[in-house]
């Protein structure tokens, strides 16, 4: 057995040594798995401490939907969406991380307080490395093949788990490269993101092989579209699919699972633990 990973996220150091679960909260009118209405302010906050009083270790907020059908969002309304969400929930001591792709975005957030940057295209917009790089937070760095409004067009791999290896190893290498210690960065193999039901099910058997490179893994398969396929559920119908889905991950190898259904979640967690640790 290997000794847990730590992960340090500004003033933060977690020992991963057992599951740690990232409740979802999307300050969004179009996410996959949202309503059709952009949600307030209030609505977004308690679904956040609801969330924590359930069991979450953090909060990831996001104000861009990365669906391929989403609406772009400009910086001045992204930041409108996400910043005084991160303040309230700093001001209530809870771990902040924020989903986005923009670095104007990640330096607001990271001002604010927010101790990771959770980021779909793993840095690669101009000046988002430096911005990380200049702070203390944690980042996650996800795999996606091509963008979003096309991704699941006709996504093609030669061996996706080498593929999707190869890319989070060399951004690794970048990131280390410009400064940024190990213990800050979090990789993910982004299931649903330019990925067929083949691809995501491969990179589930990989998911060792991604683990043994020594980064703690995120996963986010909740209510994905592969669950859809796989159990013929609508996305609000997906409870069962997503609880499975994360516990499969854990158990090859993932150290965050990140989840809309938190309290269903750290239960099942909880349980599987208790009875299989
Ligand atoms: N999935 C989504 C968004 N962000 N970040 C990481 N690291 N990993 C994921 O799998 C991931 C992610 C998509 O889910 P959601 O936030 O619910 O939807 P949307 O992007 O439509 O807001």
């Amino acid at each position: 057995m290997l000794p847990p990973l730590s992960l340090m996220l500004g003033p933060y150091c977690w020992l991963l040594d057992r599951p740690y679960v990232m409740g979802v909260v999307n300050v969004t009118p179009d996410s996959f798995s949202g309503g059709s209405k952009l949600p307030d302010f209030e609505q977004s906050l308690k679904k956040a401490l609801t969330m924590i009083d359930d069991g979450a270790d953090m909060i990831d907020i996001g104000g861009e939907s990365s669906r391929p059908s989403a609406l772009p969002v400009s910086n001045d309304e992204e930041l409108q969406r996400v910043l005084p969400l991160v303040e309230a929930l700093v001001a209530r001591g809870v771990v902040v991380s924020v989903d986005t792709v923009k670095p104007a975005v990640m330096k607001a957030a990271i001002d604010a307080g927010a101790v990771m940057i959770n980021d779909v295209q793993a840095l690669q917009a101009p000046e988002a490395l430096p911005v990380v790089a200049r702070s203390q937070v944690a980042v996650c760095l996800m795999h996606m093949q091509g963008a979003p409004r096309t991704m699941q067009d006709a996504p093609v791999y030669g061996d996706v788990v080498v593929e999707v290896k190869a890319f989070l190893l060399a951004r690794v290498n970048v990131l280390e490269a410009a400064g940024v210690a190990r213990e800050r960065i979090v990789l993910d193999p982004g299931f649903g993101f330019g990925k067929t039901v083949a691809h995501n099910l491969a990179l589930m058997r990989g998911l060792p092989e991604l683990a043994a490179l020594g980064y703690p893994l995120l996963v986010g398969w909740s209510r994905k579209s592969t669950l859809g396929l796989l159990t013929g559920r609508a996305v609000d119908d997906r409870l069962a699919a997503s609880v499975a889905a994360g516990l499969a991950a854990v158990a090859r190898g993932a150290s965050i699972v990140r989840v809309h259904d938190v309290r269903e979640t750290v239960d099942a967690l909880r349980v599987w633990r208790a009875m299989m640790a």
